[in-house]
């Protein structure tokens, strides 16, 4: 697996060297080239496939075809960064985590564990560490009821996290706070709001409702179809407001706890079928409920930290950020269309659960196998 796929040169001028695990993902990859555009940094990007959507060269300087469960991968990402960005995950929206507990609890704790100790090991280059965390290590206790009014930092603990994707964020970052305290490591922490936006996945079974419900607008003709009554409520964080959070919360001298990145618009999934069915002109489409993976009743973000550290929050109203969404996605389907890849739309008015396999463990076991043969 471990493969380096490409090398540029300095370009001559002193940059800031800065790596980006999970950086060929939706929010890494964005990360990565608003890093890289800046022209004060040398990004190096580590990840275990391509992006679906850019050619590695729009988005960073380096790419190394890594699989970030093994140290050794993390360590070489790592070497002489003064930053590193940590958003590698094996993740999805509510037709991933729910089905996926097991893969995904052992995946995310080794490539979390790997790359916290990696940065410890360079603690003589590393400077900072940003770690991605989720909305998911909320107390579930307190996301009963749709007019959630916003939950706050402190409302983590006492802990009940949702599912094991939760848990495991909840706990990665107890343990970048004890590499803080212990080791000195400037760990930096944001709490990602489902975020949504251009070239994120929209098919396949892991997106999240922005993009699924862009697809599904798109594509259905007779009816909306929606997991469980729509009540339920979310607030969604549009990507460039993402990227601009991230690197605020990286570059403030001391915002060294745990912070909420979302939006605070809430919408009920109702509302939000219909905002996108208005922009593809079928507001009259009726909305068919159907059995599925619903996750939380209600979530919303407070705001209050963020605004109090860095006199900011994000600022993109969810209209705005679903039109850019929309239009991008539409292009892919004409896309695929013109190319023939896909000739049936109707395919796309469903979304997928993705079932469980254990190809990604199997996967780690070869290689370890492998790696003692050839020793
Ligand atoms: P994504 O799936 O697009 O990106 C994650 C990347 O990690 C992928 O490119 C994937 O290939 C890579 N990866 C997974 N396992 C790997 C391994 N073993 N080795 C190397 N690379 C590996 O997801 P995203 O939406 O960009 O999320 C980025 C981060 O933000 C993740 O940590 C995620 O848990 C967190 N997060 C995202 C959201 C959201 O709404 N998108 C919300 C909360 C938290
Ligand atoms: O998948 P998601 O965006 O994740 O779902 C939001 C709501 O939309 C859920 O109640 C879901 O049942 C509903 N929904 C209805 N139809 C559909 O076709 C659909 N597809 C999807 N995906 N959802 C549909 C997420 C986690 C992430 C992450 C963020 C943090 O939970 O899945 O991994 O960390 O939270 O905010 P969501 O918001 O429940």
């Amino acid at each position: 697996m471990e493969k380096c796929n490409g090398e540029n040169k300095r370009e001559g001028k002193l940059k800031k060297k800065v790596a980006v695990a999970g950086g060929a993902g939706f929010i890494g990859s964005h990360l990565a080239k608003s890093l890289k555009d800046d022209g004060g940094y040398y990004v190096v990007v580590g990840d275990w496939k391509e992006n679906d959507f850019m050619h590695w060269t729009d988005f960073c300087h380096q790419f190394f075809l890594l699989d970030l469960r093994d140290m050794a991968n993390c360590i070489k990402l790592t070497e002489g960064c003064s930053e590193v960005y940590m958003l590698a995950a094996d993740m999805g929206g509510m037709g991933f985590i729910k089905s996926n507990q097991s893969v995904l609890m052992f995946n995310n704790t080794l490539i979390s564990t790997n790359m916290l100790e990696s940065a410890r090991r360079h603690l003589h280059t590393v400077n900072r560490y940003f770690y991605a965390s989720s909305a998911c290590v909320y107390n579930e206790h307190k996301q009963m009821e749709t007019t959630n009014p916003g939950l706050k930092e402190s409302d983590a603990w006492p802990a009940k996290p949702q599912d094991t994707y939760g848990l495991e964020k909840l706990y990665s970052e107890e343990m970048g706070l004890a590499y803080m305290r212990d080791f000195g490591l400037q760990f930096r922490c944001a709490r990602f709001h489902n975020v949504y936006g251009p070239k994120g996945s929209w098919k396949g079974g892991r997106e999240k409702a922005p993009p699924a419900f862009c697809r599904k607008a798109i594509c259905s003709e007779t009816e909306f179809e929606m997991w469980g009554d729509g009540e339920q409520t979310r607030s969604f964080i549009y990507i460039d407001d993402c990227v601009t959070g991230i690197r605020k919360i990286m570059d403030c001298p001391d915002l060294d706890v745990p912070v909420n990145l979302g939006s605070s618009e809430m919408i009920t999934m109702n509302g939000f079928a219909k905002l996108a069915l208005d922009l593809c002109g079928k507001s009259n489409l009726p909305i068919k409920h159907i059995e599925g993976p619903v996750g939380v009743r209600g979530r919303n973000s407070d705001n209050t930290l963020i605004k109090e550290k860095l006199n900011w929050e994000p600022k993109v109203r969810l209209a705005e950020g679903m039109k850019e969404t929309m239009r991008w996605i539409k292009c892919e389907i004409e896309r695929e269309l013109e190319s023939g890849k896909v000739q049936d739309l109707s395919r796309y008015c469903s979304s997928r659960v993705v079932a469980q396999t254990t190809d990604s463990l199997d996967q780690l076991l070869v290689k370890t196998n492998e790696d003692k043969a050839s020793l």
